[in-house]
């Protein structure tokens, strides 16, 4: 039965390099899934059906990953991380199990590197920025890689290269994400800190309030402005994000808090139904948040603040002051280090040929360096005491050809902005850092219209076409913004 259909499959077969299962011994590939169906049980192990050919689903056992909760990798064969349950691949953005490389029982070296020893407590003084190596997030290698594979250009690819010395922000953007990546990322950090004898800074962006995004579509999340859901983002998220960093204790870590969520609450209570809406579940999880995370010595954490074009009119940074002085009040004794701004965003850090005039609709801050000193003054004189600031330059680089400053999708003309550093500009000791918040190549939003995600500004003018989802890999985004790097690779 099986060998009558395998003559039919012998260019599919060479085509496709699947991970090891029982059957490619046999000359079929594997199954995409375990859960594929059933069509003929042998001896040899149970048969489904895809692409017109057998192919043997894999075993349950005959996945070391499978029992502790992540499927088996069917397409990659390239480890991203290895600890001491096996050689972990990333696939459909979740970790899988790489076939063949469980350590279970051999190599004890192997549980040295990768169950790194927690030390004793570090404690963040001054900038949290300074003084680390930048902890490179395995999983933006892998997609950059993915990227450079989809390449022909040299030229380009070389510059591609580059971008996997950089670090980026880790999205903790649902709680299933936050499962996956928090822990296994501290603890990557900590065994290279543990090899290294220098502290390596891990930063990851806590974005899953209950009614998130509410002003917007594209960024939607997964709990709802109602009383269950916000239960849930406290037992579920942040208290097992507290649970971790308690855990790990002897690395420094800095948060960036909920990108827009407070802006909202600045500027969209009024036209905007669903930020009132998610008004109290947004004030009461950053004061949860602040209370539980802004205490740990280790951590170092940074309020959202928008960008240039969303508060950084007089009459709204004024209102910022109030709105943001409260919510740091509401989350004693727990700290806050800052603020983020332009995550996600274009605003060029520096443009000299705008100025408060009709064509920034008088706006006195319209570009990120003026934005910041005039919210250092704000923010001191609304009474807050811990006032720095770090700029996302993921993709600032270049003056996008956005005619509005209030675009933000896809925006076509991106450029990498500067490289992630500490203290990058001299006489502005409240600047801890440019660092690249937003991974450079992740989709902002769809501009399919019939998504359920769809906001109308993916579709404007000047979002670039076709976009896949949000935080989906956007190829041709990716490349513009490194041939517009400023500075150049
Ligand atoms: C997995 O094991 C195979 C065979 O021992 C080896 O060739 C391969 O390099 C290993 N892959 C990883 C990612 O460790
Ligand atoms: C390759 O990319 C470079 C810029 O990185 C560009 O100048 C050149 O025209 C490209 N070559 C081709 C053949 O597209
Ligand atoms: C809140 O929203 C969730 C969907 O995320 C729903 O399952 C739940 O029933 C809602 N709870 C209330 C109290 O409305
Ligand atoms: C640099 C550093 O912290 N090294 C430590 C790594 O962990 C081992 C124990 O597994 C310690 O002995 C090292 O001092
Ligand atoms: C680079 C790119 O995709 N640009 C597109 C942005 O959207 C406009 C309008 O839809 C297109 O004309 C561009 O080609």
């Amino acid at each position: 039965m099986k060998t009558s259909i395998a003559l039919t499959a012998v260019a599919a077969l060479a085509a496709k390099a699947s991970a090891a299962c029982w059957s490619q011994k046999l000359g079929y590939p594997c199954c995409s899934s375990s859960s594929a169906q059933v069509w003929f049980t042998d001896n040899d192990g149970e048969w489904g059906v895809e692409n017109g050919d057998w192919c043997g689903i894999p075993k349950a056992e005959s996945c070391w990953s499978q029992p502790l909760g992540y499927p088996c990798c069917t397409s990659t064969s390239t480890a991203v991380y290895t600890d001491g349950d096996g050689a972990w691949g990333i696939e459909n953005g979740d970790w899988c199990g790489i076939n063949g490389n469980s350590s279970q029982g051999s190599t004890p070296n192997v549980g040295n590197d990768e169950n790194p020893v927690i030390g004793s407590q570090y404690t963040h003084s001054g900038n949290p920025f300074k003084g680390h190596k930048f902890f490179i997030n395995p999983y933006y290698t892998a997609e950059v890689d993915a990227a450079i594979a989809q390449m022909s250009n040299s030229s380009l690819i070389a510059k591609a290269k580059k971008m996997k010395e950089y670090s980026n922000a880790i999205w903790l953007d649902t709680i299933e994400n936050m499962n996956n990546w928090l822990e296994r990322n501290l603890k990557t950090a900590l065994a290279e800190q543990n090899q290294t004898g220098k502290t390596v800074l891990t930063v990851f962006v806590v974005y899953d309030l209950p009614g998130r995004d509410c002003h917007a579509l594209a960024s939607n999340g997964e709990l709802l402005a109602n009383d269950s859901d916000a239960a849930r983002y406290k037992t579920e998220y942040i208290d097992v994000i507290e649970e971790k960093l308690k855990t790990y204790i002897s690395q420094p870590v800095v948060l960036i808090v909920e990108p827009d969520s407070l802006a909202n609450m600045v500027t969209n209570l009024e036209n905007t139904p669903a930020c009132r809406d998610s008004e109290k579940y947004y004030l009461d999880g950053h004061a949860y948040l602040i209370k539980k995370l802004g205490v740990l010595k280790h951590v170092a954490m940074y309020l959202d603040i928008g960008h240039a074009f969303w508060l950084g009119w007089d009459d709204n940074r004024e209102k910022a002051g109030k709105v943001y002085a409260k919510v740091i009040s509401s989350g004693s004794p727990g700290q806050v280090r800052g603020f983020a701004s332009n995550v996600a965003n274009y605003t060029p850090w520096e443009d000299p040929t705008l100025s408060r005039g009709p064509d920034t609709e008088w706006n006195p801050c319209p570009d990120e360096k003026r934005y910041i000193e005039a919210m250092y003054k704000d923010f001191k004189s609304a009474g807050i005491k811990s006032v720095y600031f770090i700029d996302d330059t993921s993709r600032n680089g270049h003056k996008t050809d956005r005619t509005h400053p209030g675009e933000w999708c896809n925006q076509t003309g991106v450029g990498i902005g500067a490289r992630p550093q500490a203290n990058p500009i001299s006489g502005m000791d409240y600047l801890d850092a440019f660092y690249w918040v937003k991974p450079l190549g992740e989709s902002d939003g769809t501009s399919d219209t019939s998504a359920k995600r769809y906001d109308g500004y993916c579709g404007h003018a000047t979002a670039m076409k076709p976009a896949p989802e949000a935080g989906q890999w956007f190829q041709k985004h990716f490349e513009q913004g490194l041939e517009n790097a400023n500075p150049p690779f």
